[in-house]
């Protein structure tokens, strides 16, 4: 047997960071989540936060057999090896009342945040983010203020939030605000980053994994790597580590030419869809002359 019809058609990874999955809800593309755990295998796997949408449980609360099929999957690379690391961010962030006792669930740790080194040694800050959500709303006003406002605003935020769940309001999205400033957008996106970035700086990192404001991006900021892993509610997309150290942002529907117009995949579909292309790799890897 080769290698390939021995670990099926599963792409494998040194370390995959995966956030604002927002499962719970109906715009959780769980079809294709599921299609990319099942065909990928990992060291180290990052739940980054927004994994499950909490805020939604009093209202409108969406689960189907993908969302279940999402959990299992996750549990499977938690079994397989993988250490899996649960970041809770603001929608799921009933988990971090659990932080203190430092829960550990089927293999999965929960954090506030950790620490990854790459295979080349690159130290990374990993995050959610949503502690920055008022430094990019009131980035003029902070500035004129200093240092110690900047601060303020970071504590600020969590009780601005945790008054608005007690009120029974939605969770105020700077990813849904983020779309409505247009004009604004990439200035305020732009100060997201930097507010990132300079937290890494500020704490010795060589760069910063995020997520919260579905939009992936990996680039340089003043001096830091700023890596965001997007989403899988507007874009389907995963931060990956290679062997070598190697980063890449994959963005699974792209390339995979998956239409978010299509129909949800039930997951039972999926699965034997992922089977047929396993079988189908091995025939085709067979075919292929014996490397020297
Ligand atoms: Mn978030």
């Amino acid at each position: 047997m080769n290698a390939l019809s021995a670990t099926g058609a599963r792409a494998s990874y040194r370390t995959i960071f995966i956030s604002d999955t927002h499962l719970g809800t109906r715009g959780c593309r769980s079809d294709f989540l599921a299609d990319f755990l099942r065909r990928t295998s990992c060291q180290q796997l990052y739940l980054v936060g927004d994994i499950i949408d909490g805020w939604r449980l009093r209202k409108s609360w969406y689960w189907d057999e993908n969302h279940d099929e999402v959990l299992r999957l996750i549990l499977r690379h938690a079994r397989g090896g993988a250490e899996v690391t649960y970041i809770p961010g603001n929608h799921d962030e009933m988990f971090r009342a659990w932080l203190p006792i430092g829960l550990e669930i089927g293999g999965i740790r929960l954090r506030k945040d950790a620490v990854h080194t790459t295979a080349d040694g690159k130290r990374l800050l990993v995050m959610h983010g949503d502690e920055f959500d008022s430094v990019v709303r009131y980035a003029k006003f902070l500035a004129l203020l200093g240092d110690s406002a900047y601060t303020t605003a970071l504590t600020a935020n969590r009780w601005f939030n945790a008054a608005r769940r007690r009120l029974g309001y939605p969770y105020w999205s700077l990813s849904a605000w983020l779309k409505r400033q247009v004009k604004g957008a990439v200035k305020a996106i732009g100060r997201y980053e930097v507010a990132l970035a300079n937290e890494a700086k500020r704490r010795g990192f060589d760069g910063v994994v995020c997520g919260h404001i579905h939009h992936a991006e990996m680039r340089e900021v003043n001096g830091v790597l700023y890596l965001n892993d997007g989403d899988w509610v507007e874009s389907c997309t995963a931060l990956v580590e290679h062997h070598d150290g190697r980063l890449e942002l994959i963005d699974w529907a792209a390339l995979n030419r998956l239409s978010f117009f299509a129909p949800r995949q039930s997951a039972a579909q999926s699965a034997a869809q992922t089977a047929a292309q396993a079988a189908k790799s091995a025939v085709d890897a067979e075919r292929l002359p014996e490397p020297v």
